[in-house]
């Protein structure tokens, strides 16, 4: 098996690059966003508790996207490695990730983390606002807390990985064709 996970601030490509990614390399996308606002749309009980804390910008609790992502999971017995797109956003999630991987034997292959400036990610936050019907992208100000909750709560996941030397740091500003390459050579260098 060959996971990843895909790991940058909101706004930083994460989404958009998963989709070529899963394509190029047959890989299940786990996008807890995504999962999330299935939920809501759902109208289920846990899309309603999500929804408090995402129209904030703030995190959803450790236990309710930990839950989600070991039951998606469990749903694809046959993938042949997973991408994991915007999960883990704290430690615990980290942690937990890793012990449900170890049941599976199939660690963590790589971290690719998508560097983008602050002022680029709330710029695109917006545009995407315009047209996505997201109510997290429409407003700055909740937008400005989700790159706040990204430093205080999420940064830090990426120290779990760099002591097992898995940390792969790429540009995420330029094109997206080019910053796709730039994600390829470096899963290709880990094959
Ligand atoms: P997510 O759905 O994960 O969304 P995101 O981080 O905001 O965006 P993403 O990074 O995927 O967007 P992309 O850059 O591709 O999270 C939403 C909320 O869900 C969180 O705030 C949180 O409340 C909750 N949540 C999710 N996972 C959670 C977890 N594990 N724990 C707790 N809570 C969780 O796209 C942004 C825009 O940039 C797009 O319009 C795109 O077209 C554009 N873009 C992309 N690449 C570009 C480039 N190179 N140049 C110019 N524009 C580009």
């Amino acid at each position: 098996m060959f996971n990843i996970i895909l790991f940058g601030p909101p706004g930083s490509g994460k989404g958009t690059q998963s989709e070529r990614l899963i394509s190029k390399y047959g890989l299940r996308h786990l996008s807890t966003g995504d999962l999330l606002r299935s939920e809501i749309a759902n109208k289920t009980p846990l899309g309603m508790e999500a929804r408090n804390f995402m129209d904030k910008g703030q995190l959803v609790p450790d236990e309710v996207v930990i839950a989600m992502i070991s039951s998606a999971l469990d749903l694809h017995p046959e993938a042949k490695g997973f991408l994991f797109d915007g999960f883990p956003r704290t430690p615990a999630q980290a942690d937990a990730l890793d012990r449900l991987l170890d049941l599976k034997r199939a660690p963590i292959s790589i971290m690719l983390a998508l560097e983008v400036s602050e002022e680029e990610l709330i710029k695109r936050l917006l545009k995407r606002g315009e047209t996505s019907g997201r109510s997290d992208d429409t407003n700055e100000e909740v937008i400005r807390a989700r790159i706040t909750e990204y430093h205080s709560k999420t940064a830090a996941v990426a120290d779990h990985y760099r002591q097992f030397n898995k940390v792969a740091l790429i540009k995420g500003e330029g094109s997206i064709d080019e910053i796709f390459q730039a994600l390829c050579r470096e899963i290709e260098g880990r094959m």
